[in-house]
């Protein structure tokens, strides 16, 4: 059966490349509509792309975005584009074409919801990346996910992904920014969909084209999304855990008064007494909430499993 493919190229201010990614697109896939979703960029990206449908001959039509942020761009993009195949690329050229082939072959004939180009099993991508922060940041992030979802994924923040329709209209985008890629790995490792990863090239940016990540303002945001993960989806480890700190904090402060209460039949330290009490309230409150939102996460997931049970492929 023929399968529509929609190449979803985000783009914010990438006049010197969005052409060029197009047409790589094009040469690799040329049944496939290619959309480029446009944020407001203060340069000549809408116009170019516009014109580029033209002169390529390819399929498809350029997007505009109101809100700011590549999340929001694909969130739309997912949300009125249909088809069966989605691809989801930069268009910064930093993503080589020639690989689609490889990334579209597990989710054409069924095996993968999602397909992952890592950039990390060819060695490229450690070369190219001249910002040792990223590496650093990947590292942490791939490592605390893999062990908390019990995954084997090398490239967690990757931009280079085939999805299946299936996996593309059973997944809200809640992020804005660059916690997209986290999210959407961690929703399919959560959520039990087939992830494949499949080896990817990586080229640098072309001299004069510019990153839009920030490594220390993405980097947080990185770390806010490793904390609401914590909370949203593995809340009984992570309020167990404070439970169990406020719980020694307050077993700690009690051991003074108690000792002094054996030996003196009196309490001289009464702030600790006062302390203790708080932080034992503290250490039990944190473990029903722990075992509330467990119960929350796993009715979540119950809910999204039941969801996909009735999904049909419309
Ligand atoms: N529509 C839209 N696209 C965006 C926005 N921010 C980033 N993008 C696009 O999302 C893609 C990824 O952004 P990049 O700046 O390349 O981030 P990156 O790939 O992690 O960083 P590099 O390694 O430097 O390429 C690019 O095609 C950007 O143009 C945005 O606010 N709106
Ligand atoms: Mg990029």
């Amino acid at each position: 059966m023929f399968k529509t493919i929609a190449i979803i190229l985000p783009a914010y201010n990438e006049e010197l490349t969005v052409v060029d990614t197009m047409r790589d697109f094009f040469g690799a896939c040329p049944d496939a509509e290619i959309y480029v979703i446009d944020s407001a960029s203060e340069d000549r990206t809408y116009e170019l792309a516009r014109e580029a449908y033209q002169q390529i001959g390819c399929k498809g039509y350029v997007l505009r975005e109101s809100r700011g942020g590549k999340a929001a761009a694909i969130r739309k993009a997912f949300m009125e584009i249909e088809a069966d195949v989605y691809v989801m690329a930069d268009a910064d050229m930093t993503y080589p074409a020639s690989d689609l082939p490889a990334l579209l072959a597990p989710v054409l004939n069924g095996r993968a919801d999602i397909v992952c180009g890592n950039r990390h099993s060819s060695g490229v991508y450690k070369r190219e990346n001249k910002r040792p922060l990223h590496d650093f940041g990947n590292n942490l992030t791939r490592r605390l996910i893999n062990s908390l979802f019990k995954g084997s994924l090398g490239d967690i923040l990757t931009g280079y992904r085939v999805m299946s329709k299936r996996f593309v209209k059973n997944y809200p985008i809640l992020s804005d920014g660059f916690e997209l890629e986290t999210e959407m790995s961690i929703h399919a490792l959560d959520k039990g969909y087939f992830i494949v990863e499949v080896p990817t090239d990586y080229r640098s940016r072309p001299e004069g084209s510019f990153s839009k990540l920030n490594t220390l303002t993405d980097g947080v945001l990185v770390l806010k999304t490793i904390f609401s993960i914590f909370v949203k989806y593995r809340p009984l480890l992570f309020f167990s855990l404070c439970s169990f700190a406020f719980a020694a904090a307050a077993l700690a402060a009690g051991a003074i008064p108690v000792m002094e209460y054996i030996h003196t039949d009196k309490i001289l330290h009464i702030p600790l007494v006062i302390l203790a009490s708080g932080l034992s309230i503290l250490a039990m409150l944190s473990f029903s909430v722990a075992v509330i939102l467990d119960g929350l996460a796993a009715g979540q997931r119950f809910n999204h499993a039941l969801q996909l049970l009735h999904w049909r492929n419309r």
